[in-house]
């Protein structure tokens, strides 16, 4: 061995020393989800895999149960708490049931955080929302107006689980604003628990039991899919149109075949890059989650909490015919 590669060998054992092994170092963060095999998630977890690589000594561990239930998720939290990761960031499937297993987490020292779908503050440092809740409820129902025939009609919902937190939330700011649309009338909420086949028998019995139906407005990236399959099964292309929140990838054949004009949805690599950040910086301890407070999120700035420790990420954004097929491209 040259001198040269002598010393190069032992400057890298050195190095290695000092920083000891690198994956008994890394902070474990687990990005706990409502179901697995859900888009929307998938693509959170890519954002989430950005930041670990962007911070360096994060492994993130990608999770969930396989429906949307609070019992699955206890059951993932309770494994989680025994491998003893360093954060729990998680999407909801219920406000309050959670909440124990959650505090269990807590008292042993793990950061819990909620984002997307919100946990009740005694079972979460903070939670970050993907947007204000006032505006994705009003952007739901303007999305609605904009397509009946003179902005009056009848709408249903067909929204995830009963018990998802931030669909409830978005279903209650959507019936506050209801008086700002006159002619506009919500005739029933349904329920497809963010299982594709459920979504499609809900959305078709909604079709069955209301022939006056103008549009369903489905406030979930699985839902809104299954309600656009339902509609163009059903034959009734341009007579009903499906709007909510989806994930342009999933909706641009949709869009194509007119079962749907227009939708929205932030950016979910984003918010899963966004709810990493958080936590990691919780971890370390060079952020804290006290109303009032900030949280800086990387590339995506600062977030600020408010009085329940909640922050909002950024702004819904509209898809239709002329954007969807560019941002398919990438969620
Ligand atoms: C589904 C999930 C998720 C929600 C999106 C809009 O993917 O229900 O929680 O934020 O839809």
């Amino acid at each position: 061995m040259s001198l040269f590669r002598k010393l190069a060998v032992t400057t890298a054992m050195a190095v290695a020393l000092l920083a000891g092994p690198a994956h008994a170092e890394n902070v474990k963060i687990a990005l706990v989800v409502k179901a697995l095999g859900i888009g929307f998630f998938e693509a959170a977890n890519k954002g989430a895999q950005e930041a670990a690589k962007e911070l360096g000594d994060v492994e993130v561990i990608y999770t969930g149960p396989t429906d949307t239930t609070a019992e699955g998720q206890i059951e993932v939290i309770n494994a989680l708490i025994a491998q003893k990761v360093d954060a729990i960031a998680i999407s909801a499937n219920d406000k309050d049931a959670l909440v124990p297993a959650l505090k269990k987490a807590m008292d042993r020292g793990i950061k819990v955080i909620s984002w997307d779908s919100g946990v009740a503050p005694e079972g979460r440092l903070m939670h970050l929302n993907p947007s204000s809740n006032a505006l994705i409820g009003n952007m739901c129902v303007k999305l609605a107006a904009d397509v009946m025939p003179e902005g009056k009609g009848d709408f249903a919902i067909l929204s995830a689980s009963a018990t998802a937190t931030n669909q409830n939330i978005w279903i209650e700011e959507m019936k506050k604003v209801l008086p700002n649309y006159p002619g506009v009338n919500l005739v029933e909420v349904a329920y497809g628990d963010d299982l594709a086949d459920k979504s499609y028998r809900e959305a078709q019995g909604l079709l069955q039991k209301y022939p006056d139906l103008k549009v369903i407005v489905a406030p979930t990236t699985v839902g809104i899919v299954a309600a656009s399959q339902a509609v163009a099964d059903a034959g009734k292309v341009g007579q009903i149109y499906v709007s909510g929140l989806g994930l342009p990838s999933e909706m641009a054949g949709h869009v194509k075949s007119g079962a749907s004009k227009s939708f929205a949805i932030w950016n979910p690599i984003d918010l899963g890059y966004s709810a990493t950040t958080i936590a990691y910086h919780l971890v370390k301890g060079d952020a804290e989650a006290k109303a009032g407070g900030e949280i800086p999120i990387g590339r995506m700035g600062t977030v600020k909490l408010d009085d329940n420790a909640e922050g909002a990420m950024s702004d819904p954004f509209v898809y239709d015919a002329s954007n969807v097929e560019e941002f398919a491209k990438i969620f």
